[in-house]
């Protein structure tokens, strides 16, 4: 699929057109996140949307959660004109951003996770490093966790991870999946995503470098998460990432052009 930009065509009514466009959209995928969803977009609205004058969009991305989460969204939106929640079928942590992404009304567009292992704040780290005129200009500015706080097998699931996406696609980033990320909405246009599963972040980090576009990284602080439980490196998800991965590099090497939305 293709998002942002006129291929947007899942965009809900009750976004206004460009003129009124928030300044930023802050988006998280929320799966079975009752315990998080209402903290999250607290959070979010006392901590982002500040950096941004309150020109906020919080979008709540309802993967199919099966547990209390659609409701306490629905509600969360019914209460503050500023808060969205976007439903759809289950299809996973890709197929979740593909949705934010594709939904979000605002010129910036960032994503963190919903179950405030991130401080939100800290946003302001990525939107200095893209407003920063001293520094090379930039379109996308991700976040690297300075110490990641999860399970020792977690990270070194994820040291093993970056290496072959490193090996594999030359893509050299400190931290393909750390969710602070941060986008100038037009580097959407046009750009087809496929991975429905985590395989999503490197795919996206890897179709904008093959076209080009120019990338900052800066740090940002990890928290253990705060309830409910991780699910990011379950068997099934590890076999759907290694099948993305190996997808998407053979589709590179016989249809490039295609893959990267870009008229052969
Ligand atoms: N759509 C979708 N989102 C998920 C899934 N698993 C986790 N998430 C969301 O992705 C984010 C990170 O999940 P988490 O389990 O904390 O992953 P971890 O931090 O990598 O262990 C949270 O916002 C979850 O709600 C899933 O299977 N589908
Ligand atoms: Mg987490």
């Amino acid at each position: 699929m293709s998002v942002g930009g006129a291929g947007a065509g899942s965009r809900d009514a009750a976004t206004g057109p460009e003129a009124t466009r928030p300044r930023l959209t802050f988006f998280f995928p929320a799966y079975n996140e009752e315990e998080n969803v209402d903290s999250t977009v607290e959070r979010a609205l006392a901590d982002i949307g500040p950096l941004v004058g309150g020109s906020l969009e919080v979008l709540i991305v309802d993967d199919g959660s099966t547990d209390r989460t659609p409701e306490l969204a629905d509600r969360l939106a019914a209460a503050n004109p500023q808060v969205r929640v976007h439903h759809q079928p289950n299809r996973g942590y890709g197929g979740a951003l593909k949705a934010g992404f594709a939904n979000a009304a605002g010129d910036l567009i960032c994503f963190s996770d919903g179950d405030l292992q991130f401080d939100l704040n800290e946003m302001q780290r990525l939107l200095d490093r893209l407003d920063d005129g001293e520094k090379q200009p930039v379109d996308v500015v991700i976040g690297y966790r300075i110490r990641r706080r999860d399970p020792l097998h977690r990270l070194f699931i994820a040291k093993t991870y970056n290496l072959i996406v490193a090996v594999l696609f030359g893509l050299r980033v400190h931290d393909i999946d750390c969710a602070m990320k941060l986008f100038r909405r037009h580097v959407f246009e046009g750009l087809p995503l496929d991975a429905d599963g985590p395989f999503l972040s490197a795919e996206l980090l890897i179709k904008l470098k093959a076209r080009g576009v120019r990338m900052a990284q800066v740090g940002v602080n990890h928290y253990p998460r705060a309830a409910g439980t991780n699910t990011g490196a379950s068997f099934t998800k590890i076999l759907r990432t290694f099948r993305d991965l190996f997808a998407l590099r053979l589709a590179l090497w016989i249809r490039r052009s295609e893959v990267l939305g870009q008229g052969r």
